[in-house]
This record gives structure tokens, C-alpha cells and sequence, in this order.
């Protein structure tokens, strides 16, 4: 199980506090959020993570966070959207505009069954989150099986979600597709919980929160079996 934190750029953290991150026992750092981002702000919280060996993922969801000299890009898709613009016609729109200068052997798509009917991007997206287990393992089916995604990215951004489904998700997973679990996760008990099915956990809002209680979620791989 590997540990990331997701830094929102529209947010802000003081030079203590990035240092405590860098050192932190994460195994890295996604930046990315769902409104605020400039290009200023990116480009400044993108340069603070990148400063030492761990990953730094830029997870594209707007034009304006796409760093031309960034290592690593996550391309959020979303699986669950009833509005095809979610699944692939933004993707398209900036693959027109900009498909020769992005480095796509640089890209991960992930996947994304967003669960929280509450948070920002369900709404956004119009995700139909009222999916039985049944339903999002089959969602899970179809991005090893038929859609080849390196990532399945289990969305319950501001609410702790149901290991339950995470579990369930985990047992039709065959191997290639990774499991990626985020929403809600704030103490070092709810990231063992997630950790023991998830291959990575992402940890976002409690951050900015309760800063202590999130550095001590990297602390899970020390619960869970190797
Ligand atoms: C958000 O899944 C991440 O995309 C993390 O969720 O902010 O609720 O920790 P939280």
C-alpha cells in the first residue's frame, strides 16, 4: 500500500507545514483540486512538492492545470458520469487543441467511480452515485477488462466511505488495474482500514483540518501486512 497526500493548490500551507509533508513517511504527492486553480497557484504548489525525491502527480482537471514540465499527469475519467464530456469529450477538446505538445507517455488515466453524491466534482460531473456494489464492481470490470486503466480511483472526497465496497471492488480486480482509494480519511485508523483493500489512499481535506491527525495517516503501512 503506498500513501499520498493531494495538495489543493487553491489552498494555502505554510513553509512549516510543506516541510512536515516532504518528510512525512508519504510516498508521495498528488496536486490537483476542483475550482480555484491558475495557473500561478499550480505552478507554485507543483515547484514546493517537487523539491525532493517523492512523485508529484498533476492530476488534469482544467486547462489551467497543465504543467508543460511536469514528471507525472494524472487524466481523471470519470466512469460513473452520465454526461459523456466527463468519460472523454474534455479529454478530446484538449487533445485537438494540444495533443503534440503532451507528454503522453508521461500520462496515467485513472478511472474515476465517484460515490459521494455531495462532493463538488459528483455534481459537476453528474456521477450516478447511487450504484450497488454489484454495479460499481462491474464499473471496476470494465476498466482492467475492457478499458485497460492503469488506475480505478474509488471517489468519496469529503466523506469516509464504505470499506465494504472498497473490499469489494479490491476481489474483482485481477492484478493490473490499480485500486485507489480517497474520500474522507482523517485519522490513522480509517487509513488502515482503507489501506488493508486499497493499493494506494489518498489523503486531501483533513489537511487542512486537522494537519497532525493527516501526517499520522502515513503511518499506516506499519499496520498492514507487507
Ligand atoms: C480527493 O480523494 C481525494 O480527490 C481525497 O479526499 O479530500 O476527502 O481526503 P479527501
Amino acid at each position: 500500500m503506498r500513501h499520498f497526500f493531494k495538495i489543493d493548490p487553491a489552498k494555502e500551507l505554510s513553509e512549516k507545514a510543506v516541510h512536515r509533508l516532504l518528510t512525512s513517511g508519504t510516498d508521495g504527492f498528488i496536486v490537483g483540486g476542483t475550482d480555484g486553480l491558475t495557473a500561478e497557484n499550480v505552478s507554485f504548489t507543483y515547484d514546493l512538492f517537487s523539491e525532493s525525491e517523492l512523485p508529484v502527480y498533476l492530476e488534469v482537471s482544467s486547462e489551467a492545470a497543465i504543467l508543460p514540465y511536469a514528471d507525472r499527469f494524472l487524466i481523471p475519467s470519470v466512469l460513473n458520469t452520465q454526461e459523456t464530456e466527463w468519460l472523454i469529450g474534455r479529454h478530446h477538446q484538449v487533445a485537438m487543441e494540444y495533443g503534440k505538445y503532451i507528454p503522453w507517455n508521461k500520462t496515467s488515466t485513472q478511472g474515476y467511480i465517484i460515490l459521494n453524491e455531495e462532493a463538488k466534482a459528483a455534481r459537476l460531473a453528474k456521477a450516478d452515485t447511487a450504484l450497488s456494489i454489484d454495479a460499481i464492481q462491474a464499473y471496476a470490470r470494465l476498466a482492467e477488462h475492457v478499458f485497460h486503466l492503469p488506475i480505478v480511483y474509488l471517489e468519496y472526497s469529503g466523506r469516509y466511505g464504505n470499506p465494504a465496497v472498497v473490499q469489494a471492488v479490491r476481489e474483482v480486480l485481477g492484478g493490473t488495474t490499480e485500486l485507489w482509494y480517497g474520500g474522507g480519511i482523517q485519522t490513522l485508523e480509517q487509513a488502515v482500514e482503507m489501506g488493508h483493500h486499497a493499493d494506494v489512499i489518498v489523503v486531501g481535506n483533513s489537511l487542512y483540518e486537522d494537519f497532525e491527525s493527516a501526517i499520522e495517516t502515513t503511518q499506516a503501512r506499519c499496520f498492514l501486512p507487507c
